[in-house]
């Protein structure tokens, strides 16, 4: 029987990809320690943090000592090492299909709602909060429209591909968040019914960014 490694996840609460991150382990029920870069706090660029990622982004998952990053990559080792409950379907089709969703979130959406990018258009190009607020909120609505006729072809929910949660689901949730709490996207459409499936999830309730140890308290 092979050891389960010693897992280490270096995260943020705040962090869309943390957060699809720590919603897999959660689905697979791995333990892993816990620590945290402060994004906001700029800790990312920190020469600490940067020995363990040479790219300067959160998350980190540290697999008995190596450290593994994108999570698009963590996510897949996570399903080729820890197979079950089993986060892509049996046929290679919708495999396709669900890494497609996957990817409108993690290769379209997510990275123009980044720190780095956001604070270039604030700093460099002179942008105020609205418009940079707004550049990001319009990059999401128009991921979350291609996203739903996506969905359309998909089976039946609550999730984005059937009656259990998937790939594509880790990275759709966190991005569903950040619309809502970020920029006040309305959800609605098979989007709604992902984001109320999660409310009742208890691996998606633990890894929600406010059940995190280092998220602000509730004053
Ligand atoms: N493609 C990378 C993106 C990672 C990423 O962009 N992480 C963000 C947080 S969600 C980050 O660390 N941003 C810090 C920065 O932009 O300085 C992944 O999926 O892991």
């Amino acid at each position: 029987m092979p050891q389960t490694p010693a897992l280490a996840l270096i995260d943020y609460w705040r962090s869309g990809t943390s957060h699809r991150l720590r919603i897999a382990l959660e689905l697979k029920g791995l333990r892993y320690a816990r620590s945290h870069v402060d994004l906001g706090a700029g800790a990312q660029h920190a020469a600490d943090f940067m020995a363990v990622n040479p790219q300067g982004l959160a998350p980190v998952l540290i697999v008995d000592g190596t450290p593994l990053t994108q999570t698009p990559a963590i996510l897949e080792w996570l399903e080729e090492t820890v197979p079950v409950p089993a986060l892509l379907p049996p046929d290679p089709a919708a495999r396709a299909h669900v890494r497609a969703l996957a990817a409108v979130v993690a290769c379209d959406i997510h990275p123009l709602g980044n720190v780095r990018v956001l604070n270039y258009l604030r700093n460099e190009l002179g942008q105020d909060d609205a418009a940079v607020a707004g550049f990001a909120r319009r990059w999401t609505v128009d991921g979350f429209a291609a996203l739903e006729r996506l969905l359309a072809n998909a089976p039946p929910g609550p999730w984005a591909w059937g009656e259990a949660p998937t790939l594509a689901d880790c990275c759709i949730v966190p991005q569903l968040y950040a619309a809502v709490d970020r920029y006040g996207v309305a959800l609605s459409g098979r989007l709604a019914a992902i984001a109320a499936a999660a409310e009742g999830h208890p691996a998606f309730i633990a890894a929600h960014p406010l059940s995190q140890p280092d998220a602000p308290k509730p004053k």
